[in-house]
């Protein structure tokens, strides 16, 4: 029986190790699966680092566009200013230019008037309209009231649109009669224009509606552009016109000159004389108009530039 027993203890430890040696084939196989799966996520990993480059890529080239992009604004912004200074510097030369012109006109016209500066009894030198009003520069206070649209441009009235014309109320300072001297001189402007009829310079005197005819004053003859110098008749009851010259589109000065002493009323275009009469008596209750005829019918508009007028009440013959 000790003989069996050792025999089946034996059998047994035999059993038991070949159960043994059947485990570890076991262990073996499980190493093997955890090595492939260790495989298959490195496999994992190299994707997503690849996708992530790309995105890198892309990336930079959105930014390399934005930045070219960027510059290009930039550059015409650039230009723009540029091209936006040239052009104010241009302004500022012109407007230094204008300043220098004004400047020799002003010191001219003072330079003339001195001498006989007492003898002005009304004058405009229509550099401004004030409300309203061109002021005499005699002191006197006659001054030029604006009606229309009148505008002062470069030291002169400019007037054209049917209306424009300046009044100068009744004065005693306008009044001379057969023996006083006088001169009334104007530098004015024709643009070349008719707007109605004849157009008038300025009219001292005449008044049609009320058969006043105690005048002197300037036109232009709207059928041949012949410039008329107007006043009255001998018997002072009605016009009598002297024809001087076609008018052309410049400046000139037109001057009335009435010499007490001798008996005349001369008329001038520039200094040259184009024709004369006797004196007359200029004591009336009339305005002066500069520009159109005043209530005549009609308007009389005047289309130009005026720069100056001076009435003394002395005789001065122009200089040519
Ligand atoms: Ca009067
Ligand atoms: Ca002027």
């Amino acid at each position: 029986m000790k003989k069996v027993l050792v025999l089946l203890m034996a059998l047994i430890v035999v059993v038991a190790l070949v159960a043994c040696n059947g485990n570890q084939s076991i262990t073996t196989t499980g190493k093997d699966t955890t090595e492939t799966t260790a495989a298959e996520t490195t496999t994992a990993t190299e994707t997503t680092t690849a996708t992530e480059t790309t995105t890198a890529k892309e990336t930079t080239t959105a930014k390399e566009t934005t930045t070219a992009t960027e510059t290009t604004t930039a550059t015409e912004t650039t230009t723009v200013e540029t091209t936006t200074t040239e052009e104010v510097t241009t302004t500022e030369e012109v407007t230094t230019t204008e300043e220098v012109t004004t400047t020799v006109e002003e010191t001219t016209s003072a330079g003339t008037e001195d001498p006989l500066k007492d003898h002005i009894v009304a004058g405009w030198t229509f550099d401004k309209i004030e409300n309203g009003v061109v002021k005499d520069i005699s002191g006197n206070g006659n001054d030029a009231i604006v009606s229309g649209e009148c505008f002062i441009s470069k030291g002169t009235v400019v007037l054209g649109a049917l209306g424009d014309h300046m009044l100068v109320k009744d004065s005693d300072d306008l009044d001379f009669s057969m023996t006083d001297s006088f001169t009334l001189s104007v530098r004015a402007q024709w643009n070349g224009e008719f707007p109605d009829n004849w157009a008038c310079l300025i009219n001292r005197g005449l008044m049609l509606s009320t058969k006043a005819f105690k005048y002197y004053g300037v036109w232009i003859n709207s059928s041949n552009s012949i410039i008329q110098f107007g006043t009255s008749n001998e018997g002072q009851t009605g016009t009598a016109n002297y024809a001087a010259v076609e008018a052309d589109v410049g400046f000139h000065t037109y001057t009335i000159v009435q010499n007490a002493e001798e008996g005349t009323l001369n008329f001038y275009i520039d200094g040259q004389m184009y024709s004369t009469t006797t004196a007359k008596d200029f004591v009336t209750d009339e305005d002066l108009f500069i520009g159109y005829n005043g209530n005549n019918g009609d308007q009389g508009q005047w289309s130009g530039s005026i720069d100056e007028i001076l009435i003394y009440d002395i005789a001065i013959v122009p200089e040519a």
